[in-house]
């Protein structure tokens, strides 16, 4: 990743009197009009007469972009560039902000993001906010009538016509605006009246002032004007119409196969929920999606997939079951890492780690494919090749009375003569769960990747089937 983060930001032209940010964030937006294009740097600092940054991105045809980074790139925790909703000093000259304004508060919803943001770093359970969810001033509020410090009236102003998006977790609830060391002249001093900015916003109550009035804020629902198709890094409205349109020339061929098949549950992880993964087996076995990236390039065309930070928080989950005697577990994967990870397994608890786990089909950190069960021993086959190589691949595991198979690509790569599992109900997991005691168990039990196309039969497939739903995808 640091590789490709090099590769992103190569040839940024940073202006030699460049200052990042002097608080412990150290982050710093360079639009480029010429280019047009945004980078945005987070910990950026000077290291003899070159810039380095511990994290960033860039988006290019950037007065056209939605200001989304692509996958865990960006400034920011939620992926949202920074720079489209800090206000700006002349703006506060002008007393007239034409955008939205970023908010940030203290608690932010755990587990949960909203559009246009594609992560978040909420851990607060129970509060009703999340990253990226949109806030506004009612239209019927006389905000000329209130009596606000000139400051808050001009947010104020902002946050009815335009609204306020809560971009980031901090310390206090505080709108960002831009530093002064990046401008020509500092004129806060003026904008604020001599006192500091949050009195600003409080109101100066020598003069009869109002606070700005956070209280009547009505928070829009999740997702809030969502396209259908929301795509990140390259979510222009050009990229959103191509997306669109492929949806419609797509591969039909690869999901037709799988349907056939009879799958107990199919996910195709095309999902604009951030939170529920739609089930295309007709079965109603939809899942639980837990703090993944949606939106992803898919490994059938047409068609998105998620992706996982290879933490324990971010995985998929379906609902409780008994697996069947005869079953197939079926997805597939793109990763480079070399941390390994659970692709797919059955554990007794839906979002945490389970104390009874088992059908696990997992990578090593060398990228080889294993896949166990355990009715009473540990059983396992296991690929001699190693996958971990960024190119999706279909992996699909069986077991029936004719035993364990493992195959890769449509093609059988190793069996056994296993014909037995845990007994117990449980739950599916696609992404991570325990893995100890389990051989050659991945240093991260959580695979940093991308999925798609998971599936689950209560038959065994054969090869022939295999084979040929792996040719349909062409
Ligand atoms: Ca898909």
């Amino acid at each position: 990743m640091a590789k490709y983060l090099n590769a992103t930001l190569k040839q940024v032209h940073v202006p030699a009197d460049m200052q990042p940010d002097s608080s412990s964030d150290g982050s710093v937006s360079i639009y480029n009009p010429d280019s047009n294009e945004l980078v945005e740097l987070w910990k950026a600092r000077k290291s003899g007469s070159s810039w380095q940054a511990c994290w960033g991105g860039r988006i290019t045809n950037a007065n056209q972009s939605l200001g989304i980074f692509s996958g865990t790139f960006g400034a920011s925790a939620s992926g949202m560039a920074v720079w489209p909703t800090m206000i700006r000093q002349q703006e506060l000259l002008n007393g007239r902000i034409d955008h939205v304004v970023g908010l940030a508060i203290p608690q932010t919803k755990k587990g949960s993001y909203s559009w246009p943001a594609v992560r978040g770093d909420g851990w607060f359970a129970g509060t009703e906010l999340s990253i990226g969810q949109m806030l506004r001033l009612p239209a019927s509020l006389d905000i000329d009538a209130m009596n606000l410090s000139p400051v808050a009236k001009t947010i104020a102003k902002a946050a009815q016509q335009y609204g306020i998006i809560i971009t980031d977790t901090s310390g206090s609830v505080s709108f960002s605006a831009e530093n002064p060391i990046a401008l020509a002249t500092d004129k806060y001093s003026t904008i604020f009246r001599g006192r500091a900015g949050w009195a600003e916003m409080a109101g100066d109550k020598t003069k009869g002032e109002v606070a700005f009035p956070l209280e009547k804020l009505v928070a829009l629902p999740m997702n809030y004007r969502a396209p259908v198709s929301s795509t990140t890094a390259t979510a222009t409205a050009t990229a959103t119409a191509t997306a669109t349109a492929a949806s419609s020339t797509g591969n039909t061929a690869y999901p037709a196969a799988v349907k056939n098949a009879n799958p107990w549950l199919y996910w195709r992880l095309s999902d604009t929920s951030r939170t529920t993964a739609a089930d295309a087996s007709g079965h109603g076995n939809t899942g639980t999606l837990l703090n993944v990236i949606t939106g992803r390039s898919g490994a059938i065309a047409g068609d998105n997939a998620i992706g996982t930070y290879g933490n324990r928080k971010s995985f998929a989950a379906s609902g409780g079951t008994t697996p069947a005697k005869a079953f197939s577990v079926q997805l597939w994967f793109k990763t480079n890492s070399t941390g390994g990870g659970k692709l797919a397994g059955f554990e007794n608890t839906k979002s945490a780690l389970g104390t009874r786990y088992d059908r696990s089909l997992y990578l090593t950190n060398k990228g080889k494919l294993i896949f166990g069960t355990n009715p009473g021993t540990i059983s396992t086959v296991s690929s001699s090749r190693s996958y971990n190589d960024d190119a999706w691949h279909m992996v699909t595991a069986t077991q029936s009375a004719a035993g364990t198979r493992l195959y890769v690509d449509g093609a059988l790569v190793a069996s056994s003569a296993q014909t037995a599992a845990q007994a117990g109900s449980g739950y599916w997991h696609l992404g991570g769960g325990n893995m100890k005691g389990w051989p050659s168990a991945p240093g991260s039990y959580f695979v940093r990747g991308s999925l798609d196309e998971f599936a689950v039969y209560n038959t065994a497939l054969s090869a022939a089937t295999i084979a040929a739903q792996y040719k349909a995808a062409g």
